[in-house]
């Protein structure tokens, strides 16, 4: 079933009208909860018969279910195509899973890992044009991989030896952002360029569920809405916010918030590929389309901790990562790759080895990063130099040379 703002607007009627009114119950039930673990069951039990339908096109069994609205957007899709997808999510994983290890080696100084929102972000990450534009958080590193982004770029930042690490207009896809929900003002100001210049690219703009807080996030959703901006509001619902859940930031579901602003909302199976890919492709035809904005709210959950400095068993029980291993979204795709003989066994042997060669590639890459120049911090603040960063270097090569063994370097 398909739940779209449009859909709400005619309250108590509509699927989503009774889910405004549920999600309220459940949110009462949050409010009342407390640190307990039996408390966390009490407040995910009643979020899981509460909470409205979402779009899925995969069962967490590998099922392939209808869906009249969204079929249609892939419909053509090749065995081919849908072995790309597993590529992509199994190569995304084994990355993000290197990474982590190379923060626990001392080889990054932080990672945020993706674990468990693969199907999110390759699905809507291979829905996009290679001419439209996407504005990600910290964590979109499958994003960025379905861009072409070589996935060593991403972790310079992490290293702490670049501010960056990639060019941003060579695959559209702009720096990551850590100043939480504003990459959608970014995003809603060049959907507004684009719509301006005519052309029919779009933009997606990522955040989570915290961001949706955010006033720069009310105020993306209301530009977007009053200049019909061509952008997607690709909002990964992870259920946290580092210690925060979800409910603490809302009290209907998060797509309802599209509502309010006047153009649709959508939650999909974050953890299903195929309808990640189906609801963004139809996103960004609305956009091209010139009928404006859309928020997704991609249902999905963090499997492993906000960052490698963050603890989760301090604040969230075993009981809802287990419950959500159940719908990992890698299973269920290899579940359906194999029930209907698109792939063999030897596909998943070539992608263990390539696997392997991409965790090696990653590792080698890490430890062969060059430290920066110490005075590079300096470069790029003004354009033409700026009296106060002349002070501020000066004073830094004073403290540098303070250290006579180390030669000032
Ligand atoms: C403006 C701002 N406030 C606070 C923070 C600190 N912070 C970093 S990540 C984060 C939580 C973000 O949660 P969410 O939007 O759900 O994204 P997720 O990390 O779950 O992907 C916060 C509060 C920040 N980086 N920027
Ligand atoms: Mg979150």
């Amino acid at each position: 079933m398909t739940v779209e703002s449009s859909a709400a607007r005619k309250p108590r009627r509509t699927a989503a009208g009774k889910a405004g009114t549920t999600g309220t119950k459940a949110g009462t039930t949050a409010g009342r909860t407390g640190a307990t673990g039996t408390q966390r069951t009490t407040r995910s039990t009643a979020r899981k018969s509460t909470e409205p339908e979402l779009v899925q096109l995969l069962t967490p069994e590998g099922k392939r279910v209808k869906n009249a609205e969204y079929d249609a957007y892939v419909a053509g899709i090749t065995p081919e195509e849908l072995r790309g997808l597993y590529r992509d999510m199994v190569l995304t994983r084994r990355f993000d899973a290197e990474a982590t290890s190379l923060q626990r080696q001392g080889e990054l100084g932080l990672w945020a890992s993706l674990l468990g929102q693969e199907a999110a972000q390759i699905g809507s990450g291979r829905a996009t044009r290679e001419d439209d534009y996407v504005f990600p958080t910290y964590r979109e590193h499958g994003v960025a991989w379905c861009r072409g982004v070589d996935p060593t770029n991403l972790l310079g930042m992490f290293r702490g030896v670049n501010n960056g690490g990639w060019d941003p207009n060579s695959n559209n896809f702009q720096l990551y952002t850590i100043v939480i929900g504003s990459q959608t003002l970014h995003a809603t100001g060049y959907a507004m360029g684009v719509a301006k210049d005519g052309a029919d690219s779009a933009v997606v703009a990522y955040f989570g569920d915290g961001a949706s807080s955010q006033g720069d996030v009310a105020e993306s959703f209301t530009f977007a809405a009053v200049y019909n901006a061509p952008v997607v509001f690709f909002c990964q619902n992870n259920q946290w916010a580092i210690s925060e859940p979800t409910e603490r930031q809302t009290r209907v579901p998060l797509y309802q918030r599209a509502q309010g602003y006047g153009f649709p909302g959508v939650r999909v199976d974050g953890n299903d590929v195929l309808a990640c890919l189906a609801v963004t492709k139809r996103a960004l035809e609305r956009a091209r389309n010139g009928e404006g904005p859309t928020l997704v709210e991609a249902f999905t959950y963090r499997m492993g901790a906000h960052t490698t400095s963050d603890d989760p068993t301090r604040y969230r029980g075993d009981e809802e990562r287990l419950a959500w291993e159940a719908k990992d979204p890698i299973l269920r795709l290899r579940r359906y790759l194999e029930a209907s003989h698109h792939a063999d066994e030897g596909f998943f042997a070539e992608l263990e080895a390539e696997s392997e060669a991409l965790g090696k590639r990653v590792r080698e890459a890490v430890r062969a990063m060059p430290d920066p120049d110490h005075f590079a911090i300096f470069e790029n603040v003004y354009a033409d130099g700026h009296a106060l960063v002349d002070e501020e270097r000066a004073q830094f090569a004073a403290y540098q040379a303070s250290f006579a063994d180390e030669g000032g370097h």
